[in-house]
């Protein structure tokens, strides 16, 4: 976009006027923060007008992504820099008399997401506008996203997140295309002329109205946007009630359904079966179902073609309903029949599978399916019969099989299975994710649908995680191989030819070590403890889970902190950094906090060992925060058990800062190992065979409890309150009794590895080749590659 210093000062003055009645002289800074907000949004909003009437014209294939969670963080930054604005309004803003990092740093992150999940799906949204895909996403509108994380006493306490008050700038209601959704009530056959028809009454009418949060494309024509539901009350509050004096009641339905998009559900790769959840879910599918189809029979006479025209992509099984919710459109509300109904369901809908852990494979138990969505009930049953009938008659060597894959066992929908079963599509996010689904998860389904299992390596918005978070790498980078990479990040391999330059190796460690400064200012600022910004970072930032082994890391930790007071260990400084949101309800994850926080004041205090390790637990970490973390990031700590991690994202965001990776035979980094080659990445523990060999003999942690004496140590002085004094009895307990992500099984090859890091980190020359050769190896991992993969074997095949 061409605009001069000039005219966008005249922008702002107008607007400021306008929205606030001020001159900039009388303007505070959040009044500033809404008028650039809403000169960015104005200029979209025409871009966006060009866009759709480009699209009416060439009327291409629509993909809609339907996502629970969208994780957008800030769009201000990332605004300006996709319109290439970013110099001009700066200068701008400062001659009016105010500081655009000031107005950055004002902007809440949009939380709409929990953690890797819905980061991805923003990253997607990113990449498919920049190369201009007419890709819609669809969530809810939550009220409150992610809980904001405080640390009390060790122990993580969670507060509301109340994005709206400044984030919704960004957000256009289109109150015309509110729609219904439909819940509860009574299912009843009636014979017509037109045959058998189901009627669905009674039921309780929820009105979703659309938001639209607008998603730029770095020098792209097009503009996309992320459509979020809002729930309210579909029927005016009940005046009768109100007149008896019956003023809380007459609220109640609104209440009820305002519900529905209140919060953002904070659990991450785990399933929560709540009623309200459920309605969640139902309710943005149905409302984006309906929507789509509309918007479809706009261009179109019929719904016949909609498989040429639409892909409605379901972003893990949170969105699964769109399977039955799109065969009741068109059973109920368009008259069709059930196989040609089938056939178009299938055809159009496409899963992507970002789990294998049985705790986050989403089930709903079958009466509590009934009681909220009666018809779709139906649906269901109807289409499990179906598919449980056709396996018993055409591939009776299966037959045995029919109970674990039906869509209906055990009294539950199974939504993995509903997925598997009626998209033509399914895909895992890394090589070695798929493969599991192939050869473990859906096996079943792979002998029978022998094309429908694929894979698509997850990829990451590279001009976020490094144009936007690191300008001083990427003005590095420009100067070496100019600024190609922008839009095409396999480009970076060129800076392979200097791999043994002097010059631009020991740039890069000043590079690092600048924005390792720049972190320890902020450490010190949330904190209150200062970090040595000459040691080693060395970051594990991600949400706590078991199987993440963040446990593991600070076992490590305390080992060290051990021999380095009792048997004078003297190795490289080190700071550890940990950040990390544990789902409110999961006990154990919080403790894990608790003991990283004890382990951290126990360290950090400690002036006998001269400052050789701090431990550092950053509060609330999320996108604006990572984006600060991932440049200063050395090591980059990836150590979930093997098979586990279905990719993994984080991995490739800091490989692209220029971090080594030290992790497992994991998700993504198996895809990072055959990029660097092994002398370029840390590789240690269990593979996954390995771990269901040992899984399979029996796995007794107390054994190498008893075996290893550094394990011993460890844990001797953990259960006898060595960490200021505090009981850990559940952490040792769970070690020693169960383990179950194998952490003890796979210590000694940890510590082994942690020493050779620390023998490399001694040659900095070495370390610094070792880290270009990461960036220039990382460009595979662009969010635009993954795209593209989408596009060729999946959307566009
Ligand atoms: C997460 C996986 C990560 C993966 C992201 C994005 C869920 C259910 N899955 O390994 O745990 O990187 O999805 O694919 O949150």
């Amino acid at each position: 976009m061409n605009l001069s210093v000039q005219e966008l000062k005249q922008k702002l003055v107008k607007t400021l006027k306008s929205e606030y009645g001020y001159v900039p002289e009388e303007a505070t800074d959040r009044q500033m923060y809404g008028t650039v907000l809403t000169v960015v949004q104005e200029m979209l909003l025409d871009k966006r007008g060009e866009y759709l009437d480009k699209l009416k014209q060439k009327d291409p294939k629509r993909i809609y992504y339907m996502s629970m969670e969208f994780l957008v963080g800030r769009s201000l930054k990332n605004n300006l820099y996709n319109l290439c604005l970013e110099p001009e309004m700066k200068r701008a803003v400062a001659e009016l008399g105010f500081d655009l990092e000031r107005i950055y740093d004002m902007e809440p992150d949009a939380g709409l997401g929990n953690g890797g999940l819905g980061r991805l799906a923003s990253c997607y949204m990113d990449g498919a506008t920049t190369l201009g895909y007419p890709v819609t996403g669809f969530s809810i509108r939550y009220e409150f996203g992610i809980f904001k994380q405080k640390i009390v006493d060790g122990w993580q306490v969670e507060f509301p997140d109340n994005w709206l008050e400044m984030g919704s700038y960004w957000l256009t209601p289109r109150v015309d295309e509110a729609v219904e959704v439909h819940f509860e009530g009574n299912v009843t056959e009636q014979w017509s002329e037109q045959g058998l028809k189901t009627i669905h009454s009674n039921y309780y009418s929820v009105r979703a109205v659309p938001y639209d949060l607008l998603i730029s494309g770095h020098k792209s024509d097009a503009v996309n946007s992320l459509r979020l539901w809002r729930a309210e009350s579909a029927d005016a509050f009940d005046m009768n009630e109100f007149s008896r004096g019956e003023y809380v009641k007459s609220m109640e339905s609104d209440a009820k359904a305002a519900a529905i998009s209140k919060v953002l559900y904070p659990a991450d790769d785990h399933i929560e079966g709540k009623e309200l959840r459920l309605r969640q879910q139902y309710f943005f599918v149905s409302a984006s179902l309906q929507n789509i189809v509309q918007a479809h029979l706009r261009q179109n006479p019929t719904l016949d073609n909609l498989p040429d025209k639409v892909v409605i992509h379901i972003n893990d099984t949170h969105p699964a309903l769109c399977v039955p919710e799109l065969m009741r459109l068109l059973l109920d509300e368009y008259g069709y029949q059930w196989e040609k109904a089938w056939d178009i369901t299938c055809r159009t809908l496409a899963y992507t599978n970002h789990t294998v852990m049985s705790e986050a494979l989403e089930k709903w138990d079958l009466n509590l399916f009934r009681k909220h969505l009666p018809r779709i009930t139906t649906i269901v049953e109807e289409i499990n019969r179906r598919f449980c009938n056709e396996i018993f008659e055409k591939f009776p060597e299966k037959r045995g099989a029919i109970p674990s894959m039906a869509a209906i066992g055990d009294g539950c929908v199974r939504m993995a299975n509903l997925c598997v079963i009626a998209c033509y599509s399914v895909n895992g996010v890394s090589k070695l994710h798929s493969d599991i689904l192939k050869e473990d998860l859906f096996k079943d389904f792979d002998d029978i649908f022998p094309h429908k299992l694929t894979n698509v390596t997850n990829g990451i918005a590279a001009r976020r995680w490094l144009c936007q978070g690191n300008p001083l790498l990427t003005s590095m980078v420009k100067e070496l191989i100019g600024d190609g990479f922008e839009k095409d990040l396999m480009e970076l391999k060129k800076l392979e030819q200097y791999e043994s330059d002097d010059t631009v190796l020991s740039c890069l460690g000043d590079i690092k070590q600048r924005n390792k400064e720049n972190l320890a200012r902020y450490i010190s600022k949330a904190n209150g403890i200062n970090v040595d910004p000459c040691s080693m970072f060395d970051v594990q930032v991600k949400r706590l889970h078991e199987y993440k082994r963040q446990l593991m890391n600070a076992l490590h930790i305390l080992h060290l902190y051990l021999q380095i007071k009792n048997h004078g260990l003297e190795m490289e400084p080190r700071t550890f950094i940990f950040g990390a949101k544990a789902s409110p309800g999961y006990f154990m994850a919080k403790e894990i906090i608790r003991f990283i926080c004890g382990l951290g004041d126990m360290i950090n205090k400690d002036s006998s060992i001269s400052g050789m390790l701090k431990v550092i637990f950053l509060a609330d970490y999320k996108v604006s925060l990572a984006e600060m973390i991932y440049p200063a990031a050395e090591i980059s700590e990836q150590i979930s058990q093997a098979g586990k991690e279905a990719s993994g994202t984080g991995n490739m965001k800091m490989m692209l800062n220029g971090a080594l990776t030290l992790g497992t035979m994991d998700g993504a980094n198996i895809e990072i190992y055959e990029q660097v080659g092994k002398d370029n990445i840390f590789i240690f523990g269990m593979d996954t065979p390995e771990v269901n060999r040992l899984k399979a003999e029996g796995y007794h942690p107390r054994k190498v409890y008893e075996t290893n004496p550094y394990v011993k140590e460890v844990l001797d002085f953990v259960q006898k309150g060595g960490i200021e004094g505090k009981n850990f009895e559940t952490i040792v307990s769970y070690l020693l009794n169960n383990d179950s992500y194998m952490s003890l099984a796979d210590f000694e090859s940890y510590r082994q590895i942690h020493q050779t890091v620390n023998d490399v980190y001694k040659d900095a020359c070495r370390w610094n080749q070792m880290s270009l050769h990461n960036i220039a190896n990382s460009g595979i991992f662009s969010a635009d590659r993954s795209i593209m993969d989408y596009v060729n074997n999946i959307w566009y095949k």
